[in-house]
């Protein structure tokens, strides 16, 4: 019965219905399923389907921009019930979400800071084609403990590293942990441009976020009084 439901669910990504994708979104919230296994196991299976198929040349721009809209209506849905969680729990740490200049893909940021706010994060999401200059002044305003750099483009990977570059010019580097996602990403180059950390989806990204903010306390214990 789930399988059928998460098929309907990858099959109204692929098709690019958005009505379709949030009508089984709210039958599955009424029949008790939870909202991030509906996340996980239909509507992003169907991404990554509609990426292969782009990559294959079977599906164009406008079929990609449609599941995108599906996606998006699903999340609308599937968003509010995640938060929910996260209203009832201790400041977590405050985290700046971003898809890097030149890149206009948010989904997966999108669910990186639903994921984060429902396990107490206070999440502010810059948006999408942000250059590294608003991140670092938008960190230093907040007081952000993590800034969070997506990027889908093997193009726009590089501007992740910008981003850290911008951090250390504004004198802010040691103050914010970096945490680096997004398709083509691998920990690797996270290590590479000298990012804190990883995540390949968004729980791991709330896994990790957890960590940094063990290692910014730690850290702030070592310090001399
Ligand atoms: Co786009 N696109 N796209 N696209 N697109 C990709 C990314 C390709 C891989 C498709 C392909 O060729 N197979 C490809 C990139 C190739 C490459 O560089 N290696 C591609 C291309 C080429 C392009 C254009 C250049 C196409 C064109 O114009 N000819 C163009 C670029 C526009 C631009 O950014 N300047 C383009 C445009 C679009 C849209 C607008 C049609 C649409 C985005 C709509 C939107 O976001 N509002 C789109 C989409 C939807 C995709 C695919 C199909 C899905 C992306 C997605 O939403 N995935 C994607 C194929 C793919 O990625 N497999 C394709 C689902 C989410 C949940 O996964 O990986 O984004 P995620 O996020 C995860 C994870 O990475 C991690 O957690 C998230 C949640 O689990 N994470 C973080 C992400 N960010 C994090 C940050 C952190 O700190 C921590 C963890």
């Amino acid at each position: 019965m789930l399988d059928s439901i998460f098929a309907a669910m990858r099959q109204s990504v692929i098709d690019g219905t958005p009505d379709t994708a949030s009508e089984l979104a709210r039958q599955a919230i009424a029949a008790g399923t939870p909202p991030l296994s509906a996340i996980n196991n239909g509507y992003v299976p169907g991404m990554h389907d509609v990426g292969e198929q782009f990559a294959r040349g079977q599906m164009f721009l406008p079929d990609m921009m449609a599941s995108a809209e599906a996606m998006r209506a699903a999340m609308a849905v599937l968003e509010p019930e995640l938060k929910k969680q996260g209203a009832e729990r201790p400041l977590a740490g405050i985290v700046l979400l971003g898809t890097t200049k030149g890149d206009i893909h948010e989904i997966g940021k999108i669910l990186v800071g639903t994921l984060l706010t429902a396990h107490g994060f206070l999440v502010h999401d810059l948006g999408v084609d942000i250059p590294g200059e608003t991140f670092a002044a938008k960190a230093r305003e907040l007081r952000a403990d993590i800034v969070g750099v997506s990027a889908l483009l093997t193009t726009t990977m590089r501007n992740q590293k910008g981003v850290i570059e911008s951090l250390e010019k504004a004198g802010l580097r040691s103050q914010v942990k970096v945490m680096v996602g997004g398709a083509p990403v691998t920990r690797r180059w996270a290590e590479e441009i000298g990012a804190d950390g990883y995540a390949k989806d968004a729980m791991s990204a709330v896994a990790l976020a957890r960590e940094l903010m063990e290692q910014k306390s730690r850290s702030l214990a070592a310090e001399p009084a």
